[in-house]
């Protein structure tokens, strides 16, 4: 899953026809270097980033879905927590809702029930605003893991099965680094939730963290983690860097896969 952010960039006034040319040229990188999903985020979810308002996410991220989906052959996750978004871009196009919130929104559920599509449930608690301040678990792997048990069940009272449904264990949001490390090592036990595990960790902080590198240089630390997750049974990664990661994808495949 090749990661592709909408957010206007305040120092540019490149105007909206040539951003717009931008982000496709750059979904279209992602696809011909191996993504077979564009996410398309169009909220930060930076602590002190300013709120977005539902119309705002909405003309960011509608213009983009509606491009990649006639001219691209990929599938279209949006990550949004906004009940109209996601059911603006399921018209468009979209084959996917990501949901940092885990569908906590008002109106969420009901939201991706009524679009049928798959949707992605990832572990945060608080908001992004609050969330790194001071996080604290017993055990952050199991209590990540009861979380998610609990919005699967969430969506089950509204009509979304389980096959729908995929699971992030929601690395940097509202962890610590020593968090994101033990739960990074115990992700097999997520497991046992029956779901496909979708992990997202490029450019993180916890690699600049682990490794002393400012975010222009953990692409290789991103890497490890990228090999080290898919050796863990992860299904998706959501990265920046695709022809990297699909490179470390499909050498793991390669070795897997001999006699
Ligand atoms: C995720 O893990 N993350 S947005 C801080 C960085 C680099 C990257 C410089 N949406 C996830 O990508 N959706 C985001 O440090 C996500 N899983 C899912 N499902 C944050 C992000 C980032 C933040």
């Amino acid at each position: 899953m090749g990661i592709l952010n909408v957010t206007p960039d305040s120092f540019s006034d490149g105007g909206q026809y040539s951003q717009l040319d931008a982000a496709l040229r750059h979904a279209e990188a992602m696809v011909a270097a191996g993504a077979t999903l564009i996410d398309v985020g169009g909220e930060s979810t930076r602590p002190g980033a300013r709120a977005v308002s539902p119309l705002e996410e909405l003309e960011r991220v509608a213009p983009i879905v509606e491009r990649i989906h006639r001219e691209l052959d990929v599938i279209i996750s949006v990550d949004t927590s906004t009940p109209a978004v996601m059911r603006e871009t399921a018209r468009l196009g979209a084959g996917l809702i990501n949901d940092v919130r885990s569908l906590r929104r008002d109106g969420a559920l009901d939201a991706v029930a009524a679009t049928g599509l798959p949707v992605c449930l990832m572990h945060m608690l608080g908001e992004p605003g609050d969330m790194q301040d001071n996080p604290h678990y017993q055990d952050v792997t199991k209590e990540v893991g009861e979380f998610l048990a609990e919005r699967i069940a969430q969506c089950a009272s509204v009509g979304i099965p389980a096959e729908r449904i995929i699971l992030d264990p929601g690395f940097g949001f509202a962890k610590n680094l020593q968090h994101n490390l033990s739960l990074f090592k115990h992700m097999e036990a997520l497991h046992a939730l029956g779901r496909p595990l979708l992990v997202g960790v490029s450019r993180k902080s916890m690699i600049g963290q682990a490794l002393n590198r400012p975010v222009g240089a953990r692409l290789y630390g991103g890497l490890a983690l990228a090999a080290l997750a898919s050796v863990k049974g992860a299904r998706i990664l959501r990265v920046h860097d695709v022809a990297e990661t699909v490179d470390v994808v499909r050498m793991i495949a390669a070795v897997e896969s001999a006699e």
